[in-house]
């Protein structure tokens, strides 16, 4: 840290990291720029490892001793109106929605640390960033792309006239708050992300690395609110530089087999980009190291981009929201039903796995509709090489077309939800029926179909606090935390935690929770595979000292 280096605690508060764990990209992208110029940076989650997420500040605040405060706002709700699991119910519907738990992270922070300045920023942040900061009662915010303008708005602190002139910057003003123009984004020339902070180590090898390659949507997808995150121009990042940074990937991190390229939609807004990079990773080999996955959109893609991204070893997501044309086209979609059945069959053709992403319930959906989908979908069936998910209704997110449509027609019927101020309540939009209606009406036809049922329970909070407390390498209490666990809860995390501790050249520690683990299995008498014993006795072996 440089002499005038400030400390900065990065937040990530994203409940949902608890079902699903994506790795901490945006506060990561931030970070690495605020290091390189003289900051000091950590990156904590509030969620773990003690279920009570007060505990985890203030001990992460007293750990850090923090100049700054920034809390990563990535979703506001998964955008889902049948979450069995859901937080949050009203008539038709059940969700996740995470800006409450926010407002007692920001109100805990507050109260450990009073006069600490936070700063909140992140996609979700961004869609509706007046209203959010009314909502948790806070004077900053920053909308977009974060780096440049958090460093900037770090150094001006506390002059309130130098922050007022820092771009994407939302202030508390005489008005309410003023929300800066945006400063248009570039990447940084040369910009290589030698490695991922692994203090989250789990979350990459869950859900892949995340490796962004250029940002901006120019479609206008009705319900979507990417084009306001990343705006509707695109920034592309020059392809040497994404391979140096797989590259990096490749030799930094050994236990990195999967990349996700955190696109809004990977070909657009042609195949030129993406064919490009697609050679490129064939021609150095990182085909032979790496699985890719990234989101794309039926159109435009073709037999020859498909056999290209088989054989860079690519699986792909569609978002396909529907194969009625009606719907397509009443939702601004630009691709149509024969976009969607040739993205697949060329897909199935070259052997290329795809998912196919569809939503029921929007603007222009009928029975009818939902009938037609369906068919196609038993036209193009469930294979080892292709899966279908599909959530329910359109989230009606502020500054999208869907809002202002709703907000034109006042429909007087399909609205669930709430309206409120900045489109924070979680609302949707869904015909004919209500989410739940249509979930069962899909569900009769496919009751196997996800419908993303994502569980949460004690269980699963040990075993992901086990491991995020061995990537942040506080052994001990990792490894305690282990031993005191039930025999269920080892065997979700021997194997992760085991080849951790050998990793960090902890051979006694991985000694220790290998024989507890199986001290444990003995005593569960059966409740145990079996085979799980063998392993651990075979890992143990590798140590030197095997049963
Ligand atoms: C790729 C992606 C995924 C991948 C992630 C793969 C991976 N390994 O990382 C997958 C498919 C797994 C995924 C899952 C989900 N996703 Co997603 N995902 C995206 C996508 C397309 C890109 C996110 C990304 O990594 N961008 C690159 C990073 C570098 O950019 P960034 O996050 O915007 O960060 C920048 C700024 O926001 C800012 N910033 C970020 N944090 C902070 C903090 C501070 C303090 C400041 C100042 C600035 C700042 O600076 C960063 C650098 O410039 C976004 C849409 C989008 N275009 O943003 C949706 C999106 C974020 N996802 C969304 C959703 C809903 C989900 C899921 C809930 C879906 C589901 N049903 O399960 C899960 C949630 C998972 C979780 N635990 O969070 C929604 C959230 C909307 C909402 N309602 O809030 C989005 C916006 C998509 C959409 N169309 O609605 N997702
Ligand atoms: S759904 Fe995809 S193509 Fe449509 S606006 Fe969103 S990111 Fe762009």
């Amino acid at each position: 840290m440089s002499p005038t280096g400030k400390k900065i605690l990065l937040l990530y508060a994203d409940r949902y990291y608890l079902l699903n764990q994506v790795y901490p990209f945006g506060l990561d992208m931030n970070s690495n720029y605020l290091k390189k110029r003289g900051h000091s940076v950590d990156i904590a989650y509030p969620f773990l490892p003690h279920m009570d997420y007060r505990e985890n500040i203030r001990s992460v605040i007293e750990q850090t001793d923090p100049d700054f405060v920034g809390i990563g706002i990535r979703n506001l709700d998964t955008c889902m109106s049948c979450e069995e699991y859901g937080d949050f119910k009203g008539d038709g519907y059940q969700t996740f929605f995470f800006l409450p738990q926010i407002k007692e992270i920001v109100s805990e922070v507050k109260q450990v640390a009073p006069g600490l300045p936070i700063v909140v920023g992140g996609g979700a942040f961004t869609v509706s960033p007046s209203a959010m900061l009314e909502y948790l009662g806070l004077d900053y915010g920053i909308v977009g792309e974060g780096e440049e303008p958090l460093c900037r708005f770090i150094e001006a602190f506390p002059d309130k006239e130098r922050i007022s002139q820092v771009p994407n910057m939302v202030y508390r003003s005489a008005e309410g708050y003023t929300v800066n123009p945006r400063k248009p984004y570039r990447f940084e020339s040369g910009l290589t992300l030698e490695r991922r902070d692994p203090g989250f180590n789990f979350a990459y090898q869950a859900t892949a690395v995340p490796v962004q390659v250029k940002r901006g949507c120019n479609q206008r997808c009705s319900y979507c609110v990417e084009p306001l995150i990343e705006s509707p121009r695109f920034v592309f990042r020059n392809i040497g530089s994404v391979i140096r940074e797989l590259k990096a990937i490749a030799r930094n991190m050994a236990d990195a087999t999967s990349i996700f390229f955190v696109d809004t939609e990977f070909n657009l807004p042609d195949l030129r980009y993406a064919s490009d990079l697609a050679k490129a990773i064939i021609r150095d080999g990182l085909h032979e190291r790496f699985r890719f996955t990234s989101q794309l959109i039926p159109k435009p893609f073709d037999t020859e981009f498909a056999k290209l991204l088989a054989e860079a070893s690519f699986s792909v997501v569609f978002s396909c929201e529907s194969f009625s044309d009606g719907v397509l086209e009443k939702n601004c979609i630009s691709y149509r039903e024969k976009d969607v059945v040739e993205a697949i069959e060329a897909c199935e053709k070259s052997g290329i796995h795809s998912t196919i992403c569809l939503i029921f319930g929007l603007p222009g959906e009928t029975y009818e509709t939902i009938d037609h989908s369906l068919a196609k979908m038993r036209e193009y069936p469930f294979c080892s090489i292709r899966t279908y998910e599909y959530t329910v209704g359109g989230r009606i997110y502020q500054g999208t077309p869907l809002c202002a449509y709703v907000e034109k027609n006042r429909p007087s019927k399909y609205l669930y939800g709430t309206k409120s101020e900045g489109y924070l309540l979680p609302y949707y939009y869904c015909a004919p029926a209500s989410p739940f209606e249509v979930r069962e009406y899909v569900k009769g036809v496919f009751p196997e179909l996800l419908c993303y049922q994502n569980r949460y329970d004690d269980t699963a909070h040990r075993r992901l606090a086990i491991c995020y407390l061995s990537d942040q390498a506080m052994w001990e209490d990792a490894v305690s935390l282990f031993i005191q666990s039930n025999v269920a809860v080892q065997a979700g995390v021997y194997d992760y935690l085991f080849k951790r501790a050998v990793q960090a050249e902890r051979e006694d520690d991985a000694r220790a929770i290998s024989l507890a683990f199986l001290g444990n299995i003995e005593n569960a008498k059966g409740d145990v595979d079996p085979a799980q014993a063998d392993i651990a006795r075979f890992y143990l072996s590798c140590l030197g000292q095997g049963q």
